[in-house]
């Protein structure tokens, strides 16, 4: 489905004034507003695709209705949350659930759709029906180097597309560890890895990254070989400039503070960037900023601090990338949530009063430090974010327009009711 543009100005104009009254209150308020506009409209959030269709956990899928059945389709629901928020220009593949047959052609689809392509996803955490070795003992790490080999020839091959695809960088997320005590060797499953990545970031073209993401447990449940920040530093560092540490919300052990580390990440330069979820108890996969939301104001508020010390252009320097799954909801309803919530929290780390925080902590003002940000956090700057959306030609309110043109409905008839996306 493309989207008529007039519908979006038509929507808007029965809320114009609403929204103006509401944003002209708001800017009165905020000093460097054209500033923090700018910054919005220049965001921009990967939308993963495997995220586009209903995901379900092992105890059941229950199946959405006009889901993408095809990469092309993917690209078009995309292009739709873009065209709802100008705030969702680019889409992030995973091989092989995602291997184009026509590059000219996804590349031309992806174009006229505003679409960038932002990091390709390896993926031996799963038996391909055609594989020769199985990864049920890991892969990377694993104690026989022909897996080992079959990995790393997989995420070569991984690189290749996305080179195709005018892709930057390559994310690489192992579900390897174990989950008994004893069965693994951790120093030779750590320097398994870090050898086999070092094959990996060989091939590597000269302008790209590798992003290598960590998470705590699941699906191993004793031991992951690259469980947390730490570990995922030491790969980073010792395989040099060209490696980073992401960080994906929902990858921590209950009560990390993740704010802490994304500023030490970003002080380190090796901060690669974001899979937004948010979650309650393990890797939930949740809409961003929906149990979490205070959480999320934190980590961008480093962000900002830490990103403008070191003078990084905050919408191209690291990876903003969303990395959901729907049981219960909408996929796109589910992402426009999540963009909606980025894009205030961002909003919020950006109307900080920096100098006065700054002020605080030198002092010691504990109680003067937390009015600072809770009075932004408590600001509703939604209108800031609509009028973002406003001047970048998106619709003030994606959601809602969303449901009031029975977008799903239309996708249903154009797809019908069986089409299955591939992804979690
Ligand atoms: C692992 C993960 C990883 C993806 C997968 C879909 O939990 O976060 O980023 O490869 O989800
Ligand atoms: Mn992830």
């Amino acid at each position: 489905m493309i989207l008529d543009k007039n519908r979006i100005a038509e929507f808007n104009g029965l809320h114009a004034s609403a929204h103006k009254r509401k944003f002209d209150f708001l800017a009165s308020e905020i000093n460097n507003v054209e500033d923090v506009l700018q910054k919005l409209i220049d965001f921009q959030v990967a939308i993963p695709s495997w995220a586009l269709g209903t995901g379900g956990t092992r105890f059941g899928r229950f199946a959405g209705a006009g889901e993408p059945g095809s990469l092309e389709q993917k690209l078009e629901d995309v292009g739709l949350l873009h065209a709802l928020n100008q705030s969702s220009g680019a889409i992030s593949l995973h091989i092989p659930w995602d291997i184009p047959e026509n590059y000219a052609s996804i590349k031309a689809q992806a174009a006229q759709l505003g679409l960038q392509f932002d990091a390709v996803n390896s993926n031996t955490f799963q038996d391909q029906k055609d594989q020769e070795l199985s990864y049920k003992f890991g892969s990377l790490q694993h104690v026989n180097k022909a897996v080992r080999k079959q990995a790393i020839e997989h995420n070569i091959d991984v690189i290749k597309h996305g080179v195709e695809l005018g892709s930057k960088s390559l994310t690489v997320w192992l579900s390897d560890g174990s989950c008994f005590p004893g069965q693994l060797n951790f120093r030779k499953a750590f320097q398994n890895t870090l050898e086999s990545l070092q094959e990996i970031y060989a091939t590597l073209p000269e302008d790209w990254k590798v992003f290598v993401e960590y998470k705590a447990f699941e699906p191993n449940f004793y031991s992951m070989t690259v469980g947390d920040w730490g570990q995922s530093l030491l790969y980073a560092n010792k395989l040099g400039p060209k490696a980073y540490t992401l960080v994906d919300l929902g990858h921590h052990l209950p009560n990390a503070n993740i704010e802490q580390i994304v500023s030490l990440l970003l002080m380190e330069g090796k901060l690669a960037g974001f899979h937004f979820n948010d979650s309650k108890y393990g890797d939930d996969d949740l809409t961003v900023g929906s149990i979490k939301p205070y959480q999320l104001f934190l980590i961008f508020n480093e962000l900002v601090e830490g990103m403008d010390a070191r003078a990084m252009d905050h919408a191209t320097d690291l990876g903003w990338m969303i990395d959901a799954s729907h049981n219960v909801k909408d996929p796109l309803e589910d992402l426009l949530q999540s963009v909606e919530a980025i894009m205030l929290a961002y909003a919020q780390a950006l109307t900080v009063d920096r100098k006065k925080l700054n002020a605080a902590q030198e002092a010691n003002d504990v109680v003067a430090a937390q009015e600072i940000l809770q009075n932004t956090f408590r600001t509703d700057l939604r209108p800031l974010v609509a009028e973002a959306r406003l001047r970048s030609g998106a619709a003030l309110y994606p959601l809602q327009f969303f449901r009031d043109q029975q977008l799903r409905a239309e996708l249903i008839k154009e797809r019908g009711t069986k089409t299955i996306a591939t992804g979690l």
